[in-house]
């Protein structure tokens, strides 16, 4: 597709390493906008992105964070048989990391990691335990950067007491009576509630240490080389301090949910059988990051990150598709519904996963 004029403006301004020749819009994300440009000589490729102002109030700090993250994993210099990548920035004609445009909107280029590619979902316990252990090591070579050096990106993320208020909130304001699919979101939110603050509970407890995570290890966020490795865990503008039980939860929420975040009613459920080797290769890598109090959590953890991510996708279909892009009217709510489908497949396996959490690695 030939170079849109808005995508044209960006890449004048940015020191580019070759003539930009084509570009395609990015599918998948929900936040950000993303363009794949392709150039005329090596690297070949970058990934433009805008990012979105109305969720990351100041993306500035994800730019300094981002910086601060490449610095740190590079000054590690990490064995070559790790194959790890991190996505290099592409600096601006000034020199900046990033490029303002005259709408105020932040704008950044990442060279595109060659033979990589992402997995809609996986097909092998091998593949699942490549994902654990991409996670695993991702932790492990955050822990020893101080998580104070780098600013939260998003205050309040994962907060899932304020995602229920904020729900509620929504529902109590909505003038139109609901519709029966929508009924049925609030009925099965509201039979939670007095679930939603576990994670929260524990954190103020100080039962889990504040660490560096990921903040969004969704499968789609994990690239895998030709061969089925995982080399590199991509979209780090959630890299913030919180807590590694977000994203261990996360990441099984995502990854052991074979019909996808699209999927429609009736479709979706957790599989406990990918979540063991995920769990396998996690700890195999991160255990030593890990206190038994933490583990104890992991089992109840994987339903609320759904249950949570359900009340977003449904908050947000109630107040007008403003936070998460859809593509008809409608699409966040089934995505709410898939995800507390989700949420109810989860705690009917709560028991096992719980042992799993616990022994795995
Ligand atoms: C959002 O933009 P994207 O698709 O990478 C969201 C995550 C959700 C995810 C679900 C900043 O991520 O929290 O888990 O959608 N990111 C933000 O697909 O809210
Ligand atoms: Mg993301």
């Amino acid at each position: 597709m030939p170079i849109p004029p808005e995508v044209a403006a960006v890449l004048a301004g940015l020191a580019l390493p070759a003539p930009a020749i084509a570009c395609r819009p990015l599918a998948g994300g929900h936040i950000n906008r993303s363009f794949l440009v392709e150039l005329a000589a090596p690297p070949w490729g970058l990934v433009l992105q805008r990012i979105n102002p109305g969720v990351f109030p100041e993306p500035v700090r994800i730019m300094a964070n981002l910086r601060l993250l490449a610095d740190h994993l590079a000054a590690k210099g990490l064995p070559p048989a790790q194959r790890w990548q991190v996505p290099a920035l592409i600096p601006a004609a000034g020199g900046a990391d990033y490029l303002c445009t005259a709408d105020g909107a932040l704008w950044r280029a990442l060279v595109q990691i060659p033979d990589a590619g992402h997995r809609e979902r996986l097909t092998s316990s091998q593949e699942a335990r490549e994902v654990g252990a991409c996670l695993g090591r991702f932790h492990v070579w955050l822990a020893d950067l101080d998580p104070r050096l780098l600013a939260d990106p998003l205050p309040g993320f994962h907060d899932t007491p304020r995602y229920l208020a904020d729900c509620e909130a929504v529902l109590a304001a909505h003038p139109a009576p609901l519709s029966a699919e929508e009924a049925w979101c609030q009925a099965f939110i509201a039979r939670r509630r007095h679930r939603v603050g576990r994670l929260e509970e524990a954190r103020r407890r100080g039962d889990m240490p504040v660490r560096l995570r990921h903040g969004d290890p969704k499968l789609a966020n994990i690239l895998f080389d030709r061969q089925g490795r995982a080399l590199a865990l991509i979209d780090l503008d959630t890299v913030g301090p919180g807590l590694l039980i977000h994203d261990v939860a996360d990441c099984l929420r995502s990854a052991c949910n074979q019909a996808g975040e699209g999927a429609a009613a009736g479709e979706v459920s957790f599989d406990l059988g990918i979540a063991a080797p995920i769990l396998e290769g996690y700890f195999a890598e991160a255990s030593g990051l890990w206190a038994d109090q933490e583990r104890q959590l992991l089992g109840s953890a994987v339903g609320l990150m759904a249950l949570e991510l359900g009340m977003r996708f449904f908050a947000d279909h109630l107040a007008g598709d403003c936070y998460f892009r859809v593509c008809h009217a409608g699409a966040n709510l089934r995505r709410a519904r898939a995800q507390l489908e989700l949420a109810a497949s989860i705690e009917a396996q709560e028991e096992a996963l719980s042992r799993l959490g616990q022994t795995a690695g």
